[in-house]
């Protein structure tokens, strides 16, 4: 089964969003299967965006996830990478398509609100870094049958 990774950014938590956030995607019908709160320290601030090292936003990138608290969720089901990636919206704000979440709720590249696992690949690494496998909760929905025509 398919998972991604989110993490609703220090920006996020700090401006109140926690909930509205959580909400644009759960209203969805994407299904929730860990949701945590956590401080990131530098070294695994680092790991996680190692992608993106030597590039000049890098050193910001660090600094700004791991200056505050965040919400991090793992959320599950077929496609989800990419329909999780649709909700987020475009990475700058300034640039996401309204109805997203970055093109509601931010303006600026440095303050995106949030993260989103970018391929299937990808979202089994992010996880693996942020929940131990007993961390997932494995669980049905009595409406899926509203959400997925069956
Ligand atoms: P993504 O979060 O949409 O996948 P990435 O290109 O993977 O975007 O970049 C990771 C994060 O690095 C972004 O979400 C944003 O917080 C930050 N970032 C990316 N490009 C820039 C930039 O040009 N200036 C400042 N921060 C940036
Ligand atoms: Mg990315």
């Amino acid at each position: 089964m398919e998972r991604t990774l989110v993490i609703i950014k220090p920006d996020g938590v700090q401006r109140g969003l926690i909930g509205p956030l959580v909400t644009r995607l759960e209203r969805r019908g994407l299904r929730i299967v860990a949701l945590k709160m956590m401080h990131i320290g530098e070294a695994l601030a680092r790991q996680h965006y190692a992608v993106h090292e030597g590039k000049p936003f890098y050193e910001p990138l660090v600094e700004y996830i791991s200056s505050g608290p965040v919400v991090l969720m793992v959320i599950e089901g077929d496609g989800v990478v990419h329909m999780v990636r649709q909700t987020v919206g475009a990475t700058d704000p300034a640039k996401a398509a309204p109805g997203t979440i970055r093109g509601d709720f931010g303006l600026s590249i440095g303050r995106n609100l949030i993260h989103a696992s970018d391929a299937p690949e990808t979202g089994k690494q992010e996880v693996a870094l942020f929940f131990e496998d007993d961390e997932l909760l494995s669980y049905q929905r009595d409406n899926d049958r509203w959400i997925f025509e069956q």
